[in-house]
């Protein structure tokens, strides 16, 4: 029986695993029941000969995924700072990312809206995802004290010159054009025909490794063009301010380029968590050149340093998500007020450190 009431529904039809996510009323955002219930099914449906794909899909017509629930994170850290809830969320979640990355069958994304944050963990990593004219993506974590995780370390390295930098520490939110010139998604299918779209999943035949080439040739026939993308304008601009060795140096670059365009981004920077953006630009730098797995132990010790009690996780949260007043008090407040020493304590081994044999 298909349970309609649950945060996720699993179904197996016409030899496909669709996953559903469906929290509709906060935009499909993962609890840890979600994510537990995916390492509960995945590794089935992952052996299983009735399942030749597994798409995913998010309920209510308006997100995909939102992110993660960090509601509840900022309230366990008040209400039981004891609690194991914000270890287990991350460990889960970045178990799940890993399980996608290595998915032994298509995982494909029907990506119909808001895809951000956690959201994007569940996409990015699989084999190919579909955007609509609904799609909206963004890494918007800086702006609540936490980084880019989920694997942000790995996707976000290998987009085109500096935009991995830039998305990572401004948010900037892409549409479905954008994210498929920068290669987050594949394709381009208008909303209204996804239903083909399954239909023609279903038809397909999925045999021996999974690639993009193959789920492309399935869904050929719905593929449209989004429109010209706004990215290659803006590149030479990204890749002269993005790319440097510190924030302060990016900062510095964008004053001296001046402009519309770059006095935006220093607006946009300047409301961010000046720690958050720090840690991140450094774990861009770390998780350069390693394997997801890799990533993955470095990102989890992050999340974990950003979950004490007192982090400026909490007050983004409590500005952004909760007040919604928008005017976090971070501290330090300035970049420069920012120490190596507080960088460092993101990357350090925790108790119960994630590591993948
Ligand atoms: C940064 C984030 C998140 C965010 C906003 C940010 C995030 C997240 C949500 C979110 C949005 C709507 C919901 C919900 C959560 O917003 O990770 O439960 O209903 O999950 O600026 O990282």
């Amino acid at each position: 029986m298909l349970n309609t009431e649950a945060e996720i529904l699993f179904e197996v039809r016409d030899d496909l695993g669709v996953m559903t996510l469906n929290r509709p009323k906060a935009l499909n955002a993962l609890s840890t029941g979600m994510i537990r219930e995916m390492e509960r099914v995945l590794p089935v449906w992952e052996s299983d000969p009735a399942v030749k794909a597994v798409i995913v899909q998010g309920a209510g017509g308006k997100a995909f995924c939102a992110g993660g629930d960090v509601a509840f994170l900022a309230r366990e850290a008040r209400d039981n700072p004891t609690g194991t809830g914000r270890r287990d969320f991350f460990r889960e979640e970045y178990i799940v990312n890993r399980r996608i990355y290595r998915f032994a069958k298509p995982w494909i994304s029907l990506v119909d809206g808001i895809d951000m944050g956690g959201g994007v963990g569940l996409s990015v990593h699989g084999t190919y995802s579909i955007a609509t004219e609904k799609f909206l993506f963004a890494m918007p974590e800086t702006a609540i004290a936490l980084f880019p995780d989920v694997g942000g370390g790995y996707f976000l390295n290998r987009l085109p010159g500096a935009l991995g930098v830039f998305l990572a520490l401004t948010g900037h939110r892409l549409k479905a054009a954008d994210a498929l010139w920068a290669g987050i998604v594949q394709a381009y299918v208008p909303s209204e025909k996804l239903v083909a779209v399954t239909a023609a999943l279903a038809a397909a035949n999925f045999s021996g490794t999974p690639t993009p080439r193959k789920v492309a040739t399935a869904v050929a026939s719905l593929v449209e063009d989004p429109g010209e993308p706004t990215l290659p304008a803006m590149m030479d601009d990204i890749d002269r301010c993005f790319s440097a060795e510190t924030v302060e140096e990016i900062i510095a670059k964008l004053k001296a380029r001046g402009g519309e365009w770059a006095e935006k981004q220093l607006t946009i920077m300047g409301r961010m968590s000046p720690l958050s953006l720090k840690i991140t630009l450094e774990q861009l730098r770390r998780c350069a050149n390693r394997s997801f797995e890799d990533v993955m132990t470095i990102e989890y010790r992050m999340s974990q340093a950003c979950m004490k009690p007192g982090h400026d996780f909490f007050e983004g949260v409590r500005a952004v998500l909760i007040d919604k007043d928008q005017k976090p008090k971070f501290t330090p407040t300035t970049l420069a007020e920012v120490t190596p020493a507080m960088v460092d304590d993101h990357f350090r081994p925790v108790d119960n450190d994630l590591f993948f044999g």
